[in-house]
């Protein structure tokens, strides 16, 4: 078996750690079985910063880190990949910045990655690399002599051609992934919006086996929907210390039922929205009126973009407003917030909750939906509500589905779940928590590296034509 090279913008090296980030979670629990290295920055800055890895190693994976200058962070991070990338690919073309020094930056950077992962190969090794931080890898990797199979996923969606072309720079990335062998998608109308990108934006073909051909290189384009650490979560759920926040929150709450949201403080998530809904079931329910708590965790991300600075005040107006306008002194409607608890005590709070409210706008998959599900007691499950717009919705059609936009729907699924009868919520976890079980991260990782060792066979052919 050849090792597996895992490229990320950030690695997460210490496991303990609480970490917010669906990457994070999915990746370690990927590489642990099949001790693979995994390369990228390890969250320091250094001035004149050089590609040249750091080695360590923990629980069978090796990890090779490194260091970034601050500007090239400022230009690649802040700058392209999370006011460029990130809001567009999310159909936020109202909060797209564009800027030619972050598109330089953003090449030069995945050129820095490039060196640093090409002075750690050796010929057998498969490269996945991750994300929207890293589209342009695979091309400088080739422009660098390698010839190993290459892979890449992207986590977030990829947007409708009508959307994409807004970008100033959307040929050349696009061109850049046909540098990979293998393009993976979290679902059907991301590998949808890709292929018409490239027939009626690039004059690609899709060739009769599935494959896309374009600038002049045929490669494998499919969805791979990622998925939990199934397994583990469930153990989570039932640790001390899931119990012990159980216990605290069963006693803070009462016999009151408790709605859960947890999410990094992101603009895609629906947040501001989220908490206008349970403003609108109590105005339209008043029985629910001292008898429901929303308990919304969002861990702030992304501190020096603007407009997530912009966001957060704007949430905690919005809760206060509604606090102010319900709570009575024994009673809030809302907690929110702003910190980031251990994973274990996550588990323990999804839980305790009665519904799962997950609705984001835009979103790649959203693990929070799986987790909650993971968590949940099988004799007395909760009900989760997600949003159509979430990649997850596609393999979890057992919860209730809504439309994000449209808040009355919302506030009727919130309905239907506060009063669905203990039979209907374990037959639709019992469906949602099978499919789980099936298409879990190992599932995701194993098809993924299937498909990266049938694209080294095809690369080994060419080498020896
Ligand atoms: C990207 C894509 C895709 C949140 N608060 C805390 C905490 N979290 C953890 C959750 C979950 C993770 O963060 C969030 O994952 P999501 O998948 O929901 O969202 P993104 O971070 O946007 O992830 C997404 C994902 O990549 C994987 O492909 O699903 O669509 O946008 O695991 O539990 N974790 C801890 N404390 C918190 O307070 N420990």
């Amino acid at each position: 078996m050849s090792r597996l090279i895992v490229v990320s913008n950030r690695v997460a090296t210490n496991t303990s750690k609480a970490t917010a980030g669906g990457l994070a979670v999915a990746l370690q629990a990927a590489l642990k079985e099949s001790g693979g290295m995994w390369v990228g920055w390890n969250g320091n800055f250094e001035e004149a910063a050089q590609p040249r890895p750091e080695i360590s190693s923990a629980g069978g994976v090796t990890y090779a880190t490194f260091d970034l200058s601050r500007d090239d962070y400022e230009d690649y991070y802040n700058g392209f990949a999370n006011r460029t990338l990130w809001p567009l690919f999310h159909y936020r073309t109202d909060l797209t910045a564009y800027d030619r020094r972050f598109f330089e930056g953003y090449q030069r950077v995945n050129g820095f990655f490039a060196q640093a992962v090409a002075s750690l190969l050796k010929p057998d090794d498969l490269i996945w690399a991750h994300d929207y931080h890293l589209i342009s890898l695979g091309e400088e990797l080739r422009r660098r002599a390698c010839k190993q199979a290459m892979g890449y996923f992207l986590h977030i969606p990829f947007p409708a051609t009508e959307v994409m072309v807004t970008m100033p720079n959307h040929l050349a990335l696009v061109r850049a992934l046909f540098a990979y062998d293998i393009v993976g998608f979290q679902t059907e109308s991301d590998l949808r919006n890709f292929a018409d990108y490239v027939v009626f934006e690039a004059g690609g073909e899709i060739t009769a086996r599935g494959m896309i051909h374009a600038f002049g290189r045929t490669i494998r384009a499919e969805v791979f929907p990622i998925g939990l650490d199934t397994e583990n979560f469930l153990h989570l759920a039932k640790s001390a210390e899931a119990k012990r926040y159980r216990t605290r929150i069963n006693k803070s709450v009462g016999d009151r039922d408790l709605i859960i949201g947890v999410d990094r403080l992101d603009y895609t998530k629906g947040l501001r929205e989220r908490l206008e809904a349970v403003e609108r079931l109590l105005e339209d329910y008043p029985d629910n009126r001292g008898r429901v708590v929303m308990l919304q965790i969002a861990p702030a991300s992304r501190t020096d973009v603007p407009e997530y600075i912009e966001m957060r005040h704007e949430l905690e107006g919005v809760t206060g407003r509604i606090n102010g306008r319900f709570a009575e002194f024994d009673w809030n409607p809302i907690r929110y917030l702003n910190r980031l608890y251990s994973r274990r005590a996550l588990a323990g709070l999804y839980r305790a909750s009665r519904i799962g409210l997950v609705t984001p706008f835009r979103d790649g998959m959203n693990l929070v939906a799986k987790e909650y599900i993971a968590a949940q007691d099988p004799r007395d499950p909760g009900v989760l509500v997600l949003s159509r717009f979430a990649g997850a919705a596609r393999q979890m059609q057992a919860a209730l589905i809504v439309n994000p936009y449209d808040t009355d729907e919302v506030v009727e699924a919130l309905q239907r779940g506060l009063h669905m009868p203990r039979e209907e919520r374990r037959e639709r976890y019992k469906t949602l928590m099978a499919n789980l079980r099936r298409d879990d991260v190992y599932a995701w990782r194993d098809s993924f590296v299937a498909a990266l060792e049938d694209a080294r066979e095809d690369v080994d052919l060419d080498l020896a034509s």
